[in-house]
């Protein structure tokens, strides 16, 4: 095993010494592994190797530390090349090399087909391709926000190279002179279904420099070469560099190489064979057995578990906006995230917040001005800004991004779902979220955020009632762990009032997440509603109520979770109606009828809801277009009630 650093000039010879004779080991480890699983990507593993090698044995990363602060971060973005990640962690002690090769693509533990960040040394999980240089960006600035400048390098496919969202991440990284990041393209000219220039040509160093990175080509498998501008780029601070690898898949074994066959399949018994003769290593190192019989065993791991990094932030003192103020939640989001950060620190908060050209509708413009070194302005560059706000959230900064919900929630779903995979704690902060976005029309209602969001198992919906509720909400998504989503349209809103003119969400009242709220107490039937349609929920039920029909009414802001005691309270009523401004077949109506069915209620259910795309026009417009205004809800609820009686 061998540590070295880039700050010699030239590698020693003990590293290339070292290298060489551990390029054959890894090869054999490759081999093994996928061998014994009978699947796995060996051909980049082996031509992105002499890489693997150089980076984990020279930049500032510790086998006995591989979670210590500061650290250069190694964001592997083709993850699929793991069993190449897993045998260089094996070969400098980060993990047991007889667990990765035994285990490998097993369920007895964490060495997966795709890297996971569970490993030690790895620093994110991937396999959707496309995500690591976003993550890196992301840990950079968690790093610079704490006072230091790391190095991060991104070893990435050149099929990938395909993907859009490198080329946003690229953009954002020269923005913020991200100069620590270094990408290494392993450019083996091959992708699964063949040779990539015809799969989808592309002129790699021109797509780089255009966007403002320095670009060299070295070859892929000299050590030395790799070292050089390994080194070399981490002398430049005045832009990244991307070093185009060239190589070879399947390198080290003549019948493998430059075929893109090799890119996902793993050898038959006759060419592991054939291998193991041209690798010519002594042929008990190649014994099968022993792993077979260790793979049966499935010993416990001896992966330690992924530290948690905690961020502490004062909640402030919640704000009570009176009967008479008419806001909307997304001022009330602004303004309680800036306070948060004034609370906790002045100056130099552990926050950060990005945007993606709508500052001023998603409200971040006290905090931009109060926190520019805290905030990130990442243009209409959706995927990369998720991913890269995902990855900023694990390095101790609690990380907002804040969007319309088309965009935040919808364009996104595939960047937080694997966010969550990373054990991110990303804060997704819509506005602009069901049918209440002016008139923008179809293209802009995000109507289904629920039913998204509810499949990440990470993630916590909020969906507050009134500006007095958003208030209380941010402060405790900001202040909790995990993922979290909250939900705003764009209209100013009537204050929620309890039955004698106060403000029901304002003063001493303190949000629980999966209480609900009853608003009004009644015995006929239960009005439920979420969100923005809650001022047109209370003018319903306030009116039906005078009419002498004893309904209630009950908000509820986390429809992922409703409490037990909660329901028991709903299952009394004679029946219940949702509001949501949300498609009726996933949300609210949807979560309650299921957790009303667990719990072992069935009870009468009208489901108001959006039940298609809808038109352009004003808010109130477009809800009574939909039947979601009070006077809709009102007739529906009667209608219902009248039916049941
Ligand atoms: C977003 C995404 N689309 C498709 C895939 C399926 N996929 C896995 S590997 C791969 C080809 C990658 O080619 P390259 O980056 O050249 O890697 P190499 O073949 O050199 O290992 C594809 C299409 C994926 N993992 N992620």
């Amino acid at each position: 095993m061998v540590r070295h650093t880039f700050e010699p000039s030239t590698p020693g010879e003990d590293f290339l010494t070292w290298h060489s004779e551990a390029v054959s080991r890894c090869r054999r480890a490759i081999i093994q592994m996928t061998s014994l699983a009978g699947s796995g990507h060996p051909g980049g593993s082996m031509s992105s190797l002499d890489t693997y090698l150089t980076l984990w044995a020279c930049a500032n990363v510790d086998p006995a530390d591989p979670w210590k602060e500061g650290r250069d971060r190694i964001v592997v973005s083709h993850g699929h090349t793991s069993p190449g990640v897993y045998s260089v962690l094996a070969e400098l002690g980060f993990v047991d090399n007889q667990e990765a090769v035994s285990s490998f693509r097993s369920t007895q533990n964490l060495f997966e087909g795709h890297i996971e960040r569970e490993i030690p040394g790895v620093e994110w999980t991937t396999g959707n391709l496309g995500q690591g240089l976003s993550a890196a960006c992301g840990m950079v600035l968690g790093d610079r926000i704490h006072g230091r400048e790391i190095r991060a390098f991104v070893p990435m496919g050149d099929g990938e190279q395909q993907k859009g969202q490198i080329s946003e991440a690229r953009r954002f990284a020269v923005k913020y002179n991200l100069h620590g990041i270094t990408a290494i393209i392993d450019r083996n000219r091959l992708q699964i279904g063949g040779d990539t220039d015809d799969i989808m040509p592309q002129d790699l160093r021109a797509g780089w420099e255009s966007d403002g990175w320095h670009v060299v080509e070295i070859d892929g498998h000299d050590a030395a070469a790799i070292y050089g501008a390994l080194r070399e780029a981490g002398e430049d601070s005045s832009k990244p560099w991307c070093i185009i690898a060239n190589t070879v898949m399947g390198k080290g074994v003549s019948f493998m190489e430059d075929k893109a066959d090799f890119h996902g399949r793993a050898l038959n018994k006759e060419e592991l064979a054939a291998a193991v003769a041209e690798l010519g290593e002594p042929t008990d190192l190649w014994d099968m057995a022993p792993l077979e019989e260790r793979r049966a065993r499935r010993m416990e791991s001896t992966v330690p578990t992924l530290p948690r990094v905690n961020v502490n932030l004062n909640p402030g003192n919640a704000v009570t906006y009176d009967a008479e103020t008419k806001t909307d939640c997304r001022s009330a989001f602004g303004r309680a995230l800036h306070e948060v950060a004034q609370a906790t620190d002045g100056s130099n908060p552990p926050i950060a917040a990005f945007d993606c050209d709508l500052e001023g509708s998603v409200k971040l413009n006290a905090f931009h001005k109060d926190y520019p070194d805290h905030f990130f302005q990442a243009g209409i560059q959706e995927h990369h800004t998720a991913t890269c706000a995902g990855a900023l959230s694990t390095c101790g900064v609690t990380t907002v991004f804040a969007d319309f919900g088309v965009f935040g929630v919808c364009e996104t779903y595939n960047q937080h779902r694997l966010s969550d995979i990373n054990h991110a704690e990303i804060k997704i902060a819509c506005t602009h979220i069901g049918l209440d976005v002016g008139e923008d029309g179809k293209t802009h209602q995000c109507i289904d955020y629920v039913g998204l969001l509810r499949n990440i198992f990470g993630m916590r919906i909020f969906v507050p009632a009134d500006p007095n509720q958003t208030d209380r909400v941010v402060r405790h998504a900001l202040t909790t762990p995990g993922m979290a989503f909250i939900g705003m349209g764009r209209s100013k809103l009537p204050t929620i009032l309890d039955e004698s003119g106060n403000p029901f969400f304002g003063g001493e009242y303190t949000f629980e997440p999966g209480q609900v709220d009853f608003i009004r107490r009644g015995n006929s039937g239960l009005v439920v509603a979420m969100g923005t349609p809650t001022g047109q929920a209370v003018a319903a039920v306030d009116a039906m109520r005078a009419d002498g029909l004893d309904v209630g009414l009950a908000h509820i802001a986390t429809p992922d979770r409703i409490d037990a005691s909660s329901l028991a309270e709903i299952a009394r009523q004679p029946f219940v109606v949702t509001v949501e401004d949300h498609s009726v077949n996933t949300g609210l109506g949807s979560c309650l009828a299921e957790a009303l069915f667990d719990h072992g209620s069935a009870l009468p259910h009208l489901r108001i809801g959006v039940e298609n795309y809808a038109p352009s026009g004003p808010s109130s417009e477009v809800y009574r277009h939909c039947g979601l205004d009070a006077d809709s809800i009102r007739e529906k609820v009667q209608a219902f009630a009248l039916a049941r009686q």
